[in-house]
């Protein structure tokens, strides 16, 4: 590139970059529509006191002293070679004395964008290589839910959200669209792996100057983007399903429902209205049913069902609605009411589960293979279902259900993380204290001294994004990006991939891990697919000089085709579903037969078993935030500008700030029996009455001498959620929403430390 200037790519989007040895001027790529302001974060990035510099050791795991592990914990600068023979040391020694079921390798995050320094695949392939594998995660913080129920009743949670329907049907072809959870641009804004063009706002401003009608159901107003001109259903939180039951019902009482397309395409109905119509329990879920429990009036549900079964009608339920307890029934529900409707199938109609919950669905999917780092065998079959790691850590051997199956937890020895954050992830933080002083060893690579950084043992200095070279790709975005290193490393990092080859070396399996190959090798070799694929359809396919040289290449995508759910409507027969009935499962005969009280053979309401009291009377929503991803570059230009007083946001509508005394720019303190933390009040009536928002993300920053509950003076909110699964069928994360309490703050602001590293290191 010119003028010192490199293409790059971020999960917010691509760009080009220029370090000028203190700072990095960002420009993002010409042709997005609509760049995300998430970029900005990486400016001051760099050089930012947060960075880790030097590979550390927890000095009394050095001593073997048996001091607990906490924020505060004193660290010990280390050599690379030495910390390396160390670390070498230390995982044989554990390997050897308990086996690989003793190692969590389960490493949850999102990391980097590149296909090639991927921390998942690197940590994955490593651990693999050297013992032959180690205890994994299932599933994701995002879709833990729905990536379990959706196979049961519909197809993968993959097929169903990114190969459905899209931004180009709905600006066509949709007339009404339920966005249950809404479709907030900051979740679709971001795509793991890369997005080089954000579609959704223009694709919702064109639907709506069609004609569409977009329906934010929501306790949050702005969950859907202005240009959407949406109608806002302030629903209770957690009541979507009532909600969806209400509409199910005012259908029949219509004669509006499809039974012609139930009988064809469904399982399973004819249960499922038994207990919609109340004939076993005597109640009906009716309009005036639903609207007691949504607080939304039974004459606009009534309205609502009339016109969703008039024209083509959208159903699309986001990933937080499932992110908390019964969230499988959303899920589930969601693609009940779109069966009634007939509409499955058809262009800019049906359901498209997690439509605009990330930059991934709604778009054409790649005609070819993106860059995919091998990861090897995992010979090792114990595995926790990704959230339940702190229940995994706490009660080795005790038994858990997940999905028909009764496992149980290994005996974690040692935990290796590289490219997630669980002490900005996981609910419930003061748990996560107390799990995470149970192993004897942990190790992390990072690039920044997160909170999960400070609660480690090892920590070794991980290379950000742009001090290297990779592949950005996605296989739902139409460009690979040539990721071309920006600036050098900061201090001594090094690339993950580096720190596992020089491990593998001392293990005696460096040839295995790194096949003879450099990180420039790798980065040819996996391309090489990429290559091969658009050369056999007659593309443009150039050397991977070529394509270095050049910064992006245009990648092929399927066509518009509906993906399973066309197919099926298409031909049940041949285009079966990969359900056990080969159909929509309206009522599960195996997911009955697991007799879960928490999760029934057909959806059905199941109100939260975490209600708002007298002492805690808010209902909390913790959601992705808009200003960073997760909590990734907190300290990053844009993220900070967001904060009053260097604390994160937490919004309330006006008659609870009333209430309570409190006014914008306040400093607060939210709490309930978990834990506390600090935020800055803003008053918005985009906030439901009742409800109060703050985003996760801030890094976890306890205030010093504070007890086994310290007050986070910055506002995490995960030191306030509950840690317990979906239900016994997903085991999901449920870290959406919970109960609190919020009083104004009036005690000394203590200063943030969360971006200064540990003291003292030496
Ligand atoms: P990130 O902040 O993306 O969060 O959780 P996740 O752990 O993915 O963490 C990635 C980390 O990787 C960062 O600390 C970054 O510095 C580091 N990193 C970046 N690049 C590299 C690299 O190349 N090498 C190494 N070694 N490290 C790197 C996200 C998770 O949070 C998700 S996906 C969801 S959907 C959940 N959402 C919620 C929620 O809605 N509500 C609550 N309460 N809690 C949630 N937690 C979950």
């Amino acid at each position: 590139m010119n003028d010192g200037w490199s293409t790059h790519s971020s999960h917010w989007g691509a760009f080009s970059a220029r370090w000028d040895g203190r700072g990095v001027e960002v420009e993002p790529d010409a042709g997005d529509p609509a760049p995300s302001p998430m970029l900005d974060n990486f400016t001051d990035s760099l050089r930012h006191k947060a960075r880790l510099q030097r590979p550390m050791v927890r000095r009394s795991w050095l001593a073997k002293t048996g001091e607990p592990r906490g924020f505060d914990g004193a660290f010990v600068a280390m050599p690379w070679d030495e910390v390396l023979d160390l670390l070498a040391a230390e995982l044989s020694r554990v390997h050897k004395a308990y086996g690989a079921e003793s190692i969590y390798g389960g490493s949850y995050g999102w990391a980097s964008a590149g296909r090639f320094h991927h921390a998942q695949s690197q940590i994955h392939r490593f651990l693999n290589v050297a013992f032959g594998g180690y205890v994994r995660s299932v599933n994701s913080y995002s879709a833990g839910a729905s990536a379990v129920i959706l196979p049961h009743v519909l197809g993968s949670f993959e097929a169903l959200s990114r190969r459905n329907v899209t931004w180009e049907q709905v600006s066509q072809h949709s007339d009404t669209v339920l966005a249950f959870g809404g479709m907030a641009l900051k979740n679709s804004m971001v795509a793991s792996g890369g997005i080089s063009r954000h579609v959704e706002r223009d694709a919702m401003q064109k639907a709506a100057q069609r004609g569409t009608r977009f329906y934010c159901i929501s306790p949050l107003g702005d969950d859907l983007p202005e240009q959407a001109g949406a109608t806002w259903l302030p629903i209770r939180v957690g009541s979507d399903v009532a909600l969806m039951l209400g509409l199910a019902h005012s259908l029949v009482a219509e004669n509006l429902h499809d039974r012609d397309f139930l009988a064809r395409y469904c399982t399973g109905y004819d249960i499922f209205e038994r207990y919609l119509l109340g004939l076993d329990d005597g109640q009906p879920k009716d309009a005036g049913w639903a609207s007691a429990i949504t607080g939304i009036d039974a004459a606009e549900i009534v309205a609502l069902a009339r016109r969703s079964a008039q024209g083509r009608t959208l159903v699309t339920v986001s990933h937080s609605l499932q992110r908390a307890r019964h969230g499988e029934q959303p899920v589930w529900m969601g693609a009940v009411l779109a069966a009634m409707l007939g509409q499955i199938g058809l262009p800019g109609g049906g359901y498209n589960y997690a439509l605009g919950a990330l930059g991934h669905t709604g778009r054409r999917v790649n005609a070819v293979p993106i860059p995919t780092m091998p990861q090897g065998r995992n010979g090792v079959e114990a595995f926790i279902p990704v959230a339940r790691i702190s229940d995994m850590l706490l009660a080795p051997g005790q038994p858990f259900d997940y999905n028909g199956r009764a496992l149980r937890y290994p005996d974690i020895k040692l935990v290796y993380w590289a490219g997630g954050n669980p002490f900005h992830h996981h609910q419930d933080i003061n748990r996560l204290r107390r799990a995470f002083n149970v192993p004897q060893t942990i190790v992390v690579h990072e690039t920044a001294w997160t909170p999960t950084a400070r609660f480690a043992d090892i920590v070794l200095p991980a290379t950000m994004t742009l001090e290297r070279d990779d592949i950005g790709a996605a296989a739902t975005d139409p460009r690979l990006i040539a990721m071309r290193k920006v600036a050098p490393p900061v201090g001594e990092a090094r690339d993950d991939f580096e720190i596992f080859a020089a491990l593998a070396r001392r293990l005696g399996v460096e040839q295995a891990y790194t096949e003879g190959r450099d990180s420039r090798q790798w980065l040819a070799h996996l391309y090489e697919t990429t290559r091969t694929a658009l050369a056999a359809k007659g593309l443009d396919a150039p050397s991977f000089d070529e394509f270095w040289q050049r910064g992006e290449l245009a990648l092929p995508s399927e066509p518009d085709d509906g993906g399973l759910l066309r197919a099926f409507r298409d031909d049940p027969e041949a285009g079966k579903l990969p359900t056990p009935s080969g159909k929509i499962e309206v009522f599960s005969q195996t997911i009955a037969g697991f007799d879960y009280e928490d999760c029934p053979g057909h959806p059905t309401w199941l109100p939260p078993s975490d209600q708002p009291s007298a002492r805690h009377s808010l209902t909390l929503i913790a959601n992705q935030p808009a200003t960073r991803l997760h909590s990734q570059l907190d300290f990053g230009r844009y993220s900070q500008s967001s904060k009053i007083a260097g604390r994160e946001v937490v919004r309330l509508n006006p008659v609870d700030a009333q209430a309570r005394g409190v006014a914008a720019g306040d400093i607060v303190r939210l709490f309930n029996d978990r834990g506390a933390c600090l935020a800055a009040a803003a008053i918005s009536d985009q906030v439901a009455a009742g409800v109060i928002h703050l985003p996760t993300g801030a890094w976890y920053d306890p205030l010093p001498g504070d007890g086994d509950q310290p007050l986070c003076i910055h506002g995490n909110p995960n030191v306030l959620t509950r840690d317990v699964g979906t239900s016994r069928l997903a085991q999901g994360c449920t870290g959406q929403v919970t109960i609190v309490e919020c009083e104004k703050y009036t005690g000394p602001l203590p200063p943030i430390r969360a971006f200064d590293p540990p003291s003292p290191v030496t």
